[in-house]
């Protein structure tokens, strides 16, 4: 079914699991402007895409919170009963880059959990919704206050170890209540939500992975505790250098949440043979999650020695919740093989660690090293 909807929908994405379907941007569509559109979002899905009627839909909110309710698409989206918002938000996929990760060395699992993606794991829409905060406090009467964390679980399923979960992940309840950055959004840049992207609902959490934008919302629970599904207890976690397959534990990873500073360049592609005078083109992306924006992007035509800033005026304005897409002409005086790459420098003075053995992790997740290319330089 997803693959139909793919064919139909989205026929140009580069394809790299028919079911559950993931596929990842194309390089030009991914530079081509700030929002990304629709038809060529990146797409990350654990199972299904379930067949949902908007009519018939409820949202169902329940666990810790003061009353326990229902809402219709209806109710949700009278603007006499929640304000609405639109937010341009970057959503990247944790496993952006993981590519790079596999060929310094394996790490867990099999291509079915583990998509081997690229460059293009990552997409910026406007998403249009109501504040989950002012939801919550609106129909919910709030919080209880043993309250710490908000589950989502979407109407998908998926398998793990012969049992079948629906999709659940959760967030800090802080990362709601202190600022209207965690939405309920139905329309991806001024249309509907398309199925695959979680209609008729989805949340949207600007700078946290991906992951955490559940799909096909149907549940909201307030809990004590983090959600106790398989996405949220043993996915996505960040072990230390010295796991592999012989002594993997949960307990030896922290959950990812918040999205690290990370870049990619797109243009050139790798391993190319660039005939130049003197100066090389390169464009690329910069996104940091946290509640950081990107501040400074800087290019290296040695693999690393040399640092040449990307001016302020080739970089998409900045954002907060947004990446920027950057193009620069680098000095390049060598031939023959050369290796160029990217860093970026976020608000809180963050940046990339410079070589991807640094960022290597079992789950292969967070690929935040700087980006090296290869190139053939001919002068
Ligand atoms: N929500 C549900 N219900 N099921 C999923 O498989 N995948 C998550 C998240 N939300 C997922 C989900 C992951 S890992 C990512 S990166 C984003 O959705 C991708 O969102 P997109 O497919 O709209 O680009
Ligand atoms: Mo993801």
């Amino acid at each position: 079914h997803s693959w139909e909807i793919v064919q139909k929908e989205k026929p140009d994405m580069i394809h790299l699991l028919d079911f559950p379907y993931n596929g990842e941007t194309r390089r030009d569509k991914l530079m081509e402007g700030k929002i990304t559109d629709n038809k060529y979002h990146f797409i990350r899905n654990h199972g299904g895409v379930p067949e949902i009627d908007e009519d018939a839909f409820e949202l169902e909110f329940g666990g810790l919170v003061n009353k326990p309710c229902n809402l219709t698409m209806k109710d949700l989206k009278d603007p006499n009963k929640f304000p609405q918002m639109e937010l341009t938000v970057t959503l990247q996929c944790s496993g952006t880059r993981r590519i790079e990760q596999i060929k310094e060395y394996p790490g867990e699992g099999d291509e079915l959990i583990q998509a081997p993606w690229g460059e293009g794991a990552i997409g910026t829409a406007v998403y249009r919704g109501v504040s989950l905060k002012k939801v919550l406090k609106i129909a919910c009467g709030g919080l209880k206050p043993e309250a710490q964390h908000l589950e989502f679980i979407g109407a998908d399923t998926y398998f793990k170890k012969l049992n079948i979960f629906n999709y659940a992940v959760s967030v800090p309840w802080r990362k709601v209540r202190n600022a209207e950055e965690v939405i309920l959004a139905w329309e991806m840049n001024g249309k509907p939500l398309p199925k695959i992207h979680g209609y008729p609902l989805r949340v949207v959490v600007t700078g946290y992975i991906g992951a955490r934008s559940a799909k096909w919302v149907y549940k909201i629970n307030a809990l004590a505790e983090p959600s106790m599904g398989p996405v949220q207890s043993q996915e996505y976690l960040y072990y230390t250098p010295q796991i592999g397959k012989h002594n993997v534990k949960y307990s030896n990873g922290f959950s990812i949440q918040n999205m690290p500073v990370s870049s990619a360049i797109i243009f050139p592609l790798d391993k190319k043979v660039i005939v130049h005078a003197g100066k090389i083109a390169m464009q690329g992306w910069s996104y940091s999650g946290g509640g950081n924006w990107v501040e400074r992007v800087e290019v290296s035509p040695d693999g690393g020695h040399t640092w040449w800033a990307v001016p302020q005026e080739q970089l998409t304005q900045k954002h907060y919740h947004a990446w920027r897409l950057w193009q620069v002409e680098v000095p390049v005086e060598a031939e023959g093989w050369i290796e160029v790459c990217v860093r970026t420098w976020d608000s809180s003075n963050n940046t990339e660690p410079t070589f991807v053995r640094s960022a290597w992790n079992w789950g292969l997740h967070v690929t935040s090293s700087a980006h090296r290319i290869k190139l053939y330089s001919v002068n």
